[in-house]
Formats: C-alpha cells, sequence, structure tokens
C-alpha cells in the first residue's frame, strides 16, 4: 500500500472502525503496532513497520503519534469511538477560527458549533489551517471564535499534539460571521 492509502486506512481503524479487522484501542486510544499491521495483512492490507513510521513522520497534519518505545501507536484526534486522551487542558488565544460551508451557516447562527460524531468541536490556530478544513466540504466560510471570551467564561479548552483546539461546543454568542 502507499503511504497516502496506509494513512486513510490507518484514520479508518485507529479513529472510527478497529473492529473492522479485529484489533482493539486501549482506554487511551493506543494499539501495538505489530499486532496492526499482522491484522491489516490477514485482510489484505498490507504495508510494512517502516511504511507506518513514514506515514507517522510525514502526515501533513501529525495524525498520529507513536509511544516512545515505538510499539504502540494512536490518532492524535478526530476519533468516533470512545477514548480518553488524556489532553492537556489550555488556555486558548483571544480568536480560534472554524472553516465550515454556507449550507450549515443557518443551522450554526442557531444553535453554535456542535461536535456531531467526533467528540469535540475541532477549531483551527490560523486562517490557513480553518481554510483548508472548510474547503475539504467545498467553498470555505470562515468563522472566528472569541475563545478567551469563552474561556473566561467557564468554558473548558484542550490541545491535540499536534496544535488542533478543541471543545465541547461553541454557542453562538462567542462567534463571529464573515
Ligand atoms: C459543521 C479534519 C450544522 C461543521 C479537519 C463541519 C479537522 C454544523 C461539520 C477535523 C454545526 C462537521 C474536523 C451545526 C458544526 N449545524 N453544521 N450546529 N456545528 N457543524 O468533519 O471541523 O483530516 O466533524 O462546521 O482537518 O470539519 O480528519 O468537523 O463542517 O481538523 O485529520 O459540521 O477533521 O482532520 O464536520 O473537521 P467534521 P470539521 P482529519
Amino acid at each position: 500500500m502507499k503511504t497516502i492509502e496506509v494513512s486513510k486506512f490507518l484514520s479508518l481503524v485507529l479513529r472510527h472502525e478497529p473492529g473492522k479487522i479485529g484489533i482493539t484501542l486501549d482506554e487511551n486510544g493506543w494499539t501495538d503496532c505489530r499486532e496492526l499491521i499482522d491484522a491489516a495483512g490477514r485482510r489484505g492490507k498490507r504495508f510494512s513497520y517502516e511504511t507506518l513510521l513514514e506515514v507517522v513522520r510525514t502526515s501533513d497534519k501529525q495524525r498520529f503519534a507513536l509511544s516512545e518505545d515505538g510499539k504502540r501507536i494512536r490518532a492524535n484526534q478526530g476519533h468516533s469511538v470512545k477514548v480518553d486522551l488524556a489532553l492537556p487542558v489550555g488556555t486558548p488565544p483571544d480568536r480560534l477560527y472554524h472553516g465550515t460551508v454556507p449550507k450549515f451557516i443557518e443551522s450554526i447562527r442557531e444553535s453554535g458549533l456542535n461536535k456531531g460524531a467526533r467528540h469535540h468541536v475541532h477549531l483551527s490556530p490560523d486562517l490557513k489551517t480553518a481554510t483548508k478544513v472548510g474547503q475539504r466540504r467545498g467553498e470555505a466560510l470562515i468563522l472566528t471564535i472569541r475563545a478567551a471570551e469563552m474561556s473566561a467564561a467557564g468554558y473548558g479548552f484542550y490541545v491535540s499534539e499536534n496544535g488542533v483546539w478543541l471543545t465541547d461546543a461553541v454557542p453562538p454568542q462567542f462567534i463571529e460571521f464573515p
């Protein structure tokens, strides 16, 4: 498998469907690299440990992390299966950004940002990243989140290992629309 295919495959099994290849994630989302590679290989998804290392190293968004001994791997964020990433709580910058698309705006105006199928709402530290996130779905529309104000009002924020800011929900009063 090419690295891009391996990356997509890892996203699927480490975030959403470990059971698809018969592996399990521990409570913090980790799984054994060797078991993962073997289980994948038995289902025709063949790649080496070296390829897996390359995917972790070159992932544009640092999607995966290895344990210090290199034996275990987990996804840094984006899970739909229940895992506790034990993320550090952080104090966000004044503003954070969220890239979305026009068709969602009405609903976001009414109910704010919600986490949908994910564990958290994902917010970007800069406009460029937010634009990329929005463009996955079409013409990107960038919302500005008054994050420091939210934090002061008692809403919790976490930072993932790859610099994505996470929170449970963003009520409409903290969102600036374009
Ligand atoms: C929208 C990718 C209607 C929200 C990216 C978004 C990111 C609402 C979509 C990461 C809404 C959810 C996350 C509401 C939110 N009404 N629509 N009240 N609240 N939405 O994919 O932020 O490639 O779950 O605007 O780069 O797009 O997976 O979230 O459009 O970092 O590593 O509902 O996923 O990273 O979509 O993306 P998603 P997201 P990976």
